[in-house]
């Protein structure tokens, strides 16, 4: 790691957009089979919707160094009463964490450890949610405008998307009357 160079690296708090950008993937709705509970609405969203953009994500590494860094964008939208949320994942490297830095719109960080047990952290514009190794995350645009953050972790912490494919989380976020509710995932085990 020694003689790795400064560098800066801009990105737009309001897209999410950066530069020098290293990596980048979008996922579309059709992308996320299975996350969403109602898989009919999940299905109309697609055919009537054209398949809409639910996140993107970009990335900056800088070969050799033990960090890296990135944005997700996350669009406003819902899956019958869920929100548009991301696959969710633990990290490979158990012992590896990660932070997350809000810098636009609102959401909610849907955390799990291997136990179950379920928190959240909200996401608000100048808000850092802290990740600690082994726990499951997803994140979760609840407003009406692009969630926006950034994110550090170790280059090794990789990502085990497994569990969450195969069970959901425990929790699910979804809007009610208006107000964003959790409530149990009757799929969860
Ligand atoms: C990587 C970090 C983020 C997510 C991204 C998309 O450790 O947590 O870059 O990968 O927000 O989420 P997901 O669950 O689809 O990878
Ligand atoms: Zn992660």
């Amino acid at each position: 790691m020694i003689g790795l160079s400064p560098t800066e690296i801009s990105f737009d708090a309001t897209t999410g957009a950066l530069s020098p950008a290293t990596g980048r993937y979008r996922k579309h709705l059709s992308h996320l089979e299975g996350a969403f509970r109602d898989v009919d609405a999940w299905s109309r969203v697609i055919q009537e919707g054209g398949d809409p953009l639910v996140y993107e994500v970009m990335e900056y590494k800088k070969e050799g160094s033990d960090l890296f860094f990135g944005t997700t964008t996350m669009q406003p939208g819902k899956v019958g009463e869920e929100y548009f949320m991301t696959r969710g994942h633990f990290h490979l490297s158990r012992d590896m964490g990660e932070f997350y830095c809000t810098q636009h719109g609102k959401g909610l960080l849907l955390l799990q450890n291997r136990e179950g047990k379920s928190e959240t952290v909200e996401m608000r514009e100048g808000s850092c949610a802290f990740i600690p190794p082994d726990w499951a995350h997803r994140s979760i645009n609840t407003g009406s405008v692009p969630l926006v953050f950034t994110w550090f972790c170790n280059v090794l912490a990789g990502h085990d998307y497994d569990p969450i494919a195969t069970q959901g989380m425990r929790m699910l976020a979804v809007e009610r009357c208006g107000k964003v509710e959790l409530v149990p995932n009757p799929n969860f085990l």
